[in-house]
């Protein structure tokens, strides 16, 4: 294992040893403590009640509903049955904006359902929707918007807000990132007509697959609700067409569990975000993605965005060499969601109506961090990216000898 002292050695990619013997990943799960999530799985074996609106999956909603500070919590078995759910709920069609810059699901959730994604361009600063990009892309045929809460940094809510009430849009956030991030001092959960979160293992709130509708409007709460069971209004009556996207009982158990201990998972991450603040300050051409420091926010994504020009070497490059050293990083979310397909071949040109998207999507990469992830393991990873840069830059100095 190699810490501080990397400089005395060369890269993994050079010939040299990996620096953890064992795989560091993005996105190991938050595990919360064990004898409370025993005791609330035996509570379900003792019951024999493992899903269809069981007493956990009861008390989650309600917790989690007053922890967001928002009036329904509507469990479902991921986030992305949860956003399609919630577009058939909004009675959405035709056109959708969203951004490119995401994770597949949030376009699929409208695809899946033979809505048009449209994709928008991002701000540089923040990687959320730019809503001059939105604004341009409105046509006759548009009915929603859906802004992703990027990393945990809420979208422009006021500025996207406005525009779809002057142009009589609904509005959703894919807050999949944002448990617990905080805008203008409000918790996420609140804003739009609805949010969707997901509780994926890899998420710094995580019921192992889950996820969950959260809104304000009562009728909209209910037509989720009735959607998650199949459309069921009784025991033999079905009103809507629905889905099967009930959250089981074991999950509500981890969750349960993992809400207890949240403010330690989001503890560890602040840490890690911290120590690798302070890690890579100064190395050449590697920036942090900083977030506001006077909001909460859970850093459960930790993104480095890399200047070629200055770093001497490009992110596939970097990636190769952390891969290298048994540092798993990830290129979420290249190359854009236009760039996949369908949406490549419905839409071949959308990159140039996508400039930022483009640009960032090819210059990020997400570092490992989570409760498994030591303030060490931090130090560690650090070290061998300035030590990569450290290289390029002297063997671009060999070669212009
Ligand atoms: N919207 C946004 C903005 C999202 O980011 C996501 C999901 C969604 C919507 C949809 O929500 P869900 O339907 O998933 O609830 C992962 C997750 O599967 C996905 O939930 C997440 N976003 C996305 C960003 O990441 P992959 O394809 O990268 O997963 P995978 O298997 O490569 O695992 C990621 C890393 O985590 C690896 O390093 C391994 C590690 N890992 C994973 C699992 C499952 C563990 O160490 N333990 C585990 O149990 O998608």
């Amino acid at each position: 294992m190699i810490g501080p002292v990397m400089h005395s050695r060369a890269l993994a990619v050079l010939g040299g040893e990996p620096a953890f013997a064992e795989p560091l990943h993005v996105g190991r799960p938050n595990i919360a403590d064990r004898a409370n999530v025993l005791s609330r799985l035996n509570g379900v074996f003792d019951r024999r009640w493992l899903s269809n609106e069981g007493p956990l999956v009861l008390e989650l909603e309600a917790r989690l509903a007053s922890w967001l500070g928002v009036k329904h919590c509507i469990t479902v078995c991921n986030g992305t049955i949860g956003l399609e759910l919630t577009i058939r709920a909004l009675d959405l069609t035709g056109e959708v904006i969203v951004p490119s810059f995401t994770f597949v699901a949030t376009a699929h959730a409208l695809q899946w359902q033979d809505i048009t994604p449209v994709f928008c361009d991002v701000r540089p600063e923040t990687h959320t929707m730019d809503p001059a990009s939105v604004e341009r892309l409105i046509t006759p045929k548009t009915t929603g918007i859906i802004g992703v809460h990027l990393w945990g940094q809420p979208c422009d809510v006021d500025a996207i807000g406005a525009l779809a009430r002057a142009r009589g849009l609904r509005v959703l956030y894919d807050a999949a990132h944002a448990f617990g991030c905080t805008h203008a001092g409000r918790r996420v959960g609140s804003y739009g007509d609805a949010e969707v979160f997901s509780f994926h293992a890899t998420k710094v709130f995580n019921t192992a697959e889950g996820g969950a509708i959260t809104t304000n409007d009562d009728e909209l709460a209910r037509r989720c609700r009735l959607m998650r069971n199949f459309g069921f209004t009784d025991d033999d009556r079905v009103d809507y067409i629905g889905i099967n996207g009930k959250m089981n009982e074991l999950s509500a158990a981890m969750g349960l569990a993992n809400l207890d201990d949240i403010d330690a998972f989001i503890d560890a991450n602040t840490r890690n975000y911290r120590a690798y603040r302070e890690g890579l300050r100064g190395i050449p051409g590697v920036a942090l993605v900083l977030h506001a420091e006077n909001e909460r926010r859970n850093h459960h994504n930790v993104v480095i965005h890399l200047d070629p020009a200055q770093a001497g070497l490009d992110r596939d490059t970097l990636r190769d060499v952390l891969r290298a050293e048994n540092v798993l990083v990830r290129r979420y979310f290249w190359p854009g969601c236009h760039r996949m397909e369908p949406y490549r071949s419905h839409f071949p040109n959308a990159g140039l109506l996508l400039p930022e998207t483009e640009h960032i999507a090819a210059r990020v990469l997400s570092l490992p961090t989570g409760s498994a992830v030591s303030a060490s393991d931090v130090a560690t990873v650090c070290e061998i990216i300035r030590e990569a840069v450290r290289q390029a830059d002297s063997i671009a100095a060999t070669k212009r000898r």
